[in-house]
């Protein structure tokens, strides 16, 4: 057994405006509070705190067509970016704490642009590849996909009926895994197939974008869009476990942890010690037990 050799850059960004409730820009914060950095050193990772991006007042921030609060979120994912960007020269795998999940689009782009190509592994109640013209609500944390994605930049493919995230899904074939495929197949399954897909071609860098709502609701209630039937915590944690495990983890975001959405402490300490233990788990943290450094096995 080895101990964790990972270095580990985090990033708190506590935004919320990709989406209408208020809370989940506390969610850097609580999460730091339930001991992530002290817990990621006791496995064995070198951690350097970042501190939180501040975020800018945006203030004449009318909607564009149905999209909600696009010069606050643009503005946001910009500074995102570059604090991302630094983070990855630094050399170190970023954590980046959320806050809503519209922040995927500044923790990725700003990722890619220091490593160039990259595999994204989204987890997820939610597709999150909704455009501006099929939304249904305008909120941005719905669409973070759809500004990343090359095919999804024209307004030919905008204007297509693609009014599904699911067609969309489609349309573009993206490897998609629901629920059915993880009660089917059974989680290992679904991680090895997702491995050997992203593998297939070159082993790119892997970046990981974790909303805390893929988790079902009695593990994680305390978010903004709970949706019964998600995930056990040993099929979240298992996740984690086989992306750690192919040595390709780069960047990792960590979203949607609302305190305001629970209704009692307990709801809330249970959601984000999930969200601890999720990010412990990509980071080499073994269910069996890690072995301390000195460790030797004694001698029969
Ligand atoms: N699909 C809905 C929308 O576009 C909800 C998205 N909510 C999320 N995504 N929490 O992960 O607004
Ligand atoms: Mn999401
Ligand atoms: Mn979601
Ligand atoms: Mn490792």
């Amino acid at each position: 057994y080895k101990r964790s050799h990972h270095s580990v850059g985090i990033i708190g960004a506590p935004f919320s405006k990709g989406q209408p409730r208020d809370g989940v820009e506390k969610g850097p914060d609580l999460i730091r509070a339930a001991g992530l950095v002290e817990k990621l050193k006791a496995q064995g990772c070198a951690v350097r705190d970042y501190g939180n991006v501040t975020f800018e007042e945006v203030a004449n921030d009318e909607p564009i067509g149905n999209v909600k609060r696009p010069r606050a979120v643009g503005s946001a994912n910009q500074r995102l970016s570059a604090a991302v960007h630094a983070v990855k020269n630094d050399g170190h795998t970023c954590v980046m704490l959320g806050g809503d999940h519209s922040l995927a689009i500044g923790s990725i782009q700003g990722h890619a642009a220091a490593k160039k190509d990259l595999s994204v592994v989204w987890v997820d109640a939610h597709a999150d590849i909704n455009t501006p013209l099929t939304s249904p609500t305008g909120n941005i944390h719905g669409q973070p996909m759809s500004y990343l994605i090359h095919e999804l930049q024209s307004k030919e493919n905008l204007k297509k009926d693609i009014s599904h995230s699911s067609h969309i899904l489609k349309l573009l074939g993206i490897k998609v895994y629901s629920m059915t495929e993880v009660d089917r197949l059974g989680i290992a399954k679904v991680m090895e197939e997702t491995c050997d897909y992203i593998f297939s071609k070159v082993k790119k860098p892997i970046h990981l974008s974790y909303d805390i709502d893929a988790l079902d609701p009695s593990i994680s209630p305390a978010t903004g869009t709970p949706v019964v039937g998600g995930l056990t915590y040993r099929e979240g944690i298992y996740i984690t476990e086989h992306i750690s495990q192919t040595g390709l983890l780069s960047a990792v975001d960590m979203v949607e942890v609302n305190p305001k959405r629970g209704r009692t402490d307990d709801e809330i300490s249970s959601t984000v010690n999930a969200a601890v233990d999720l990010i412990r788990g990509c980071f080499g943290k073994l269910r069996e037990g890690n072995h301390p450094a000195d460790y030797k096995m004694p001698l029969p």
